[in-house]
């Protein structure tokens, strides 16, 4: 029998690890500064729960996570995650939706090209490696989702903190719409 489990609200069983990032957490990845400062900064942006069965940096190991976006929005952009490439820039990675609306916002390694994918209960994403992820919370209940990823993967969370995705996603009457950086 397995020692972990996902109970339908959180991961349960031995070793499982939890952090929540908070807004005040998350002053430089929102781009409107002003509506940023302006909520509560104790506000519950995302949850993250992982299991990790080897020792972080093991060659050939999987980590094995879920994360809780809360419905919100800083300015017109939603309530994200704080995004970031592995350090090692050629791991991949794969994310399940299990229950809410979002979008994976992906980015190549030279900025050129930002794209997104739907998430929804059942989707499958694949997240090839060179490439930045973070996902957004569009709906107005609770995204949750699972994520696989290498032992060795590694997260560079430095170059998005200094310069950001080069695209943006906003709510444009109600339709979460990518647009280049203010
Ligand atoms: C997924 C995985 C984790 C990641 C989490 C939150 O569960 O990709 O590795 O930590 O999302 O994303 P971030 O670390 O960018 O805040
Ligand atoms: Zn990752």
């Amino acid at each position: 029998m397995s020692k972990i489990a996902f109970d339908g609200r959180h991961l349960t069983g031995e070793g499982v690890e939890r952090l929540s990032r908070k807004l005040g957490d998350l002053g430089d990845i929102f781009s409107d500064k002003g509506a940023h400062a302006a909520l509560p900064q104790g506000r519950l942006v995302y949850e993250v729960e992982s299991v990790l069965p080897v020792k972080e940096g093991t060659e050939g190991g999987l980590f094995v996570g879920m994360t809780y976006i809360h419905p919100g929005k800083v300015g017109r952009e939603y309530f994200m995650t704080k995004g970031h490439f592995h350090t090692i820039r050629n791991r991949a990675e794969v994310y399940i939706g299990i229950e809410g609306e979002g979008m994976l916002i992906l980015m190549s390694e030279d900025r050129s090209r930002v794209w997104a994918e739907k998430m929804r209960p059942g989707s499958i994403h694949y997240i090839p490696g060179h490439t930045a992820h973070r996902t957004a919370n569009t709906g107005n209940r609770i995204l949750s989702f699972g994520a696989v990823w290498p032992a060795d993967a590694g997260h560079d969370y430095a170059t998005i903190s200094e310069n950001g995705f080069s695209k943006i996603l906003v709510d444009m009457d109600g339709v979460p719409v990518l647009i280049d950086k203010p």
